[in-house]
C-alpha cells in the first residue's frame, strides 16, 4: 500500500515516474486539484501558455527534441478544442505527447453545465490513444498508460473529471504502465535488396526520425554502396542538417514540381514517411505523386526506421561508413549586400546562424531559399510545419528552448501564421528562453495570392483583397508588449546587426524584417 493522496497527485507522481519532466498548461476550475498537485508533488514544471495552441505546439516543440512527451494541462472540451490545431501538427509529426484534459466531476456533468462539451469526439480526432478515467483508484495506472502508449509517436489524451482528481485512494496502479515495444514491422529486406540492385534509377525517401543523424548516416552507406538517392519529406517533424552529413533536398511542396522530381526514378523506396501526395487536389492533376510505372517499397515507418535503415545498409553490405565525398563540407553563402529579399533573408541567417541552433522554420514562402542556402552550414536541427496547421513557429520554439535550454533556438517565421499564436512571445519572455523571432513581414497571405494565380483567379476583388491583405501589423509594438525586446530592420546590414546581437544575448528577441 502507498501514502494516500489525491488522485491529482496519484496522476503527476506516476507521470514523474514514467519520465515527464514539464507540463504546458492553461488551466480552469476543473484542473485545480491537478495543478495542487504539481506543487505537492515534486518533480515537474509547469509553464503557461496565454492560449491552448501555445500549450499543444509547445509540447510538440518539446517531444520533437527529446522524443519523450511533455504533458499538458487544458481545460474541458473548449481548452482541448483551442488546443487542436497544434496537436495535429504534431499528430503529424509523430510527436509524444501526454495530453491531459479536465473534465466536471462526474455527478455535475448530467446536468449540462454551460462550459461541457462531447471531449471524446474532439480527442479522437487527433489522439492515437485516449481514456477517460473511471474513477481515483485508475488514475496512477491510467497515466501511466497514457505516457507508454505516447512513446510509440502519437498523441495519449487522458481525461480526467474532477472528482476523480480531488478524491483520495492509496494505491492508483502506478506500476501498470509499461513502455511498450515498438510494433514489430516486419520490414522487406529481400524486395528492398533486389529493387536497389536491379539497375534501376533509385531514390530513398527520408522521414520521421530517419531524418535524424544516425539514420541519415546509414541512409548515406547505402547511397555509398548502390548510388541511389536520398530525399526528405516535404516537411520534417525534426531534421539534422549541416556539415558532415548528406545534404538531402526535400521533396517539393507543388505537385507539378514534385512529380516532375520523382518522374526521374525508378525505384521510390519510402523510410519513415508515407507514400507521397499532393497537398491539395488540384483540377486535372492526381493525387499521388508516383506514378503506375514506378515501383514504390514502403520500408519502415514510426519509430523503428533509424533501425530498419541500418539493418538495411548491413544487409546489402554497405561500407560501414558513408563515402566522406557525399557529406556536406562547412560551407556558408557569403552574407550579400542591398535590401531584404526572400533569398537574402535565407544567406543572412545560414551565414551567421551558430552550431547545434534548432531552426523552427514556419516561414511558408518567405523561406524558399534558406533550406538551399544552409546544408552547408555547422550542424543544427531543422523543425518544420508536418500538418499545414498555421501557428506551430512561435509554440513550438518554446517547448524546444525548454526541451533543450542550452541551445539557441530561431524561429524564421511568417507574418500571418505568427498572428494565430503570437501569445508564445510573453512566454519567452517569461520564462527568458533564448529564442529569436525572425518575423518574414510580407504583409499579407501571400501562399494565398500564389494560389488565387495558379488557379486564374483575381486577387484584386475588394473581397479577395480584403482576406488576403495583413497589412497594419506593427511588431516592434507586439514584442515589445509582450516583453520581448523587438526591432525591427529593412536591410541586409540592419538583419545581420540585429541577428547578431540577438545571438549574442541570452534571452529572447525578436526581429521584424521588412520584405
Ligand atoms: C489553421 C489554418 N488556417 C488557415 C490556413 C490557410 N492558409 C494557408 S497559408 C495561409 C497564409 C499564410 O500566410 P503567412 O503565414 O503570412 O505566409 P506567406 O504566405 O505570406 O509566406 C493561410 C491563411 C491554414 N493552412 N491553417
Ligand atoms: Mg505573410
Amino acid at each position: 500500500m502507498g501514502n494516500v493522496l489525491m488522485g491529482s497527485e496519484h496522476l503527476v507522481k506516476s507521470a514523474v515516474a514514467s519520465g515527464v519532466e514539464v507540463c504546458f498548461s492553461n488551466p480552469g476550475t476543473t484542473e485545480l486539484p491537478l495543478v495542487a498537485a504539481l506543487d505537492t508533488v515534486p518533480g515537474m514544471r509547469a509553464y503557461l501558455g496565454l492560449f491552448e495552441g501555445v500549450c499543444t505546439g509547445a509540447a510538440d516543440g518539446y517531444g520533437r527534441m527529446l522524443g519523450k512527451p511533455a504533458m499538458t494541462l487544458l481545460h474541458l472540451g473548449p481548452g482541448l478544442a483551442n488546443g487542436i490545431s497544434n496537436l495535429h501538427n504534431a499528430r503529424r509529426a509523430g510527436t509524444p505527447i501526454f495530453n491531459v484534459i479536465g473534465e466536471h466531476a462526474t455527478w455535475h456533468l448530467p446536468s449540462d453545465p454551460p462550459l461541457a462539451m462531447d471531449i471524446e469526439s474532439l480527442a479522437k480526432s487527433v489522439s492515437g490513444w485516449h481514456h477517460t478515467s473511471s474513477s481515483v483508484e485508475e488514475l496512477g495506472g491510467d497515466a501511466a498508460d497514457a505516457v507508454a502508449a505516447s512513446l510509440k509517436g502519437q498523441i495519449a489524451t487522458l481525461i480526467v473529471p474532477q472528482d476523480h482528481q480531488w478524491n483520495k485512494c492509496a494505491d492508483s496502479g502506478i506500476e501498470r504502465g509499461k513502455p511498450e515495444a515498438f510494433d514489430e514491422e516486419p520490414i522487406p529486406f529481400e524486395r528492398a535488396t533486389s529493387l536497389l540492385g536491379s539497375g534501376g534509377k533509385a531514390v530513398l525517401i527520408l522521414g520521421g526520425t530517419g531524418l535524424q543523424k544516425e539514420g541519415l548516416l546509414h541512409a548515406a552507406r547505402i547511397k555509398t554502396l548502390t548510388g541511389c538517392d536520398l530525399m526528405a519529406e516535404p516537411f520534417p517533424a525534426h531534421m539534422h542538417r549541416g556539415a558532415g552529413l548528406p545534404n538531402l533536398r526535400r521533396l517539393p511542396y507543388f505537385p507539378e514540381t514534385a512529380i516532375k522530381v520523382l518522374g526521374a526514378y525508378q525505384v521510390v523506396i519510402l523510410a519513415g514517411t508515407p507514400e507521397p501526395v499532393a497537398f491539395f487536389g488540384y483540377k486535372g492533376m492526381s493525387s499521388s505523386l508516383i506514378g503506375d510505372g514506378q515501383e514504390c517499397l514502403h520500408l519502415a515507418g514510426g519509430r523503428g526506421v533509424q533501425m530498419a535503415l541500418r539493418n538495411l545498409a548491413d544487409a546489402l553490405g554497405a561500407p560501414a561508413s558513408p563515402d566522406p565525398g557525399i557529406l556536406a563540407q562547412l560551407e556558408r553563402p557569403a552574407l550579400p549586400e542591398g535590401p531584404l529579399t526572400v533569398a537574402h533573408i535565407g544567406a543572412v541567417l545560414a551565414s551567421l546562424q551558430p552550431e547545434g541552433a534548432v531552426v523552427v522554420d514556419e516561414s511558408n514562402t518567405s523561406g524558399a531559399q534558406y533550406f538551399k542556402l544552409s546544408g552547408g552550414a555547422p550542424q543544427f536541427s531543422l523543425l518544420t510545419l508536418t500538418g499545414g496547421s498555421l501557428g506551430l513557429g512561435p509554440p513550438c520554439a518554446v517547448g524546444a528552448a525548454v526541451a533543450c535550454p542550452d541551445r539557441p533556438v530561431i524561429n524564421l517565421q511568417a507574418d500571418g501564421s505568427a498572428m494565430y499564436t503570437l501569445q508564445a512571445l510573453w512566454t519567452q519572455a517569461r520564462e527568458g528562453l533564448d529564442v529569436t523571432t525572425l518575423i518574414c513581414a510580407n504583409h499579407g497571405y501571400n501562399i494565398l495570392k500564389v494560389e488565387l494565380a495558379r488557379a486564374g483567379l483575381s486577387a484584386d476583388g475588394g473581397n479577395t483583397a480584403a482576406l488576403v491583405d495583413l497589412s497594419g501589423i506593427d511588431w516592434v509594438s507586439i514584442g515589445r508588449g509582450l516583453g520581448v525586446p523587438s526591432e525591427s530592420v529593412r536591410t541586409v546590414r540592419e538583419l545581420a546587426a540585429s541577428l547578431k546581437r540577438a545571438l549574442s544575448e541570452d534571452g529572447p528577441h525578436l526581429i521584424e524584417m521588412l520584405i
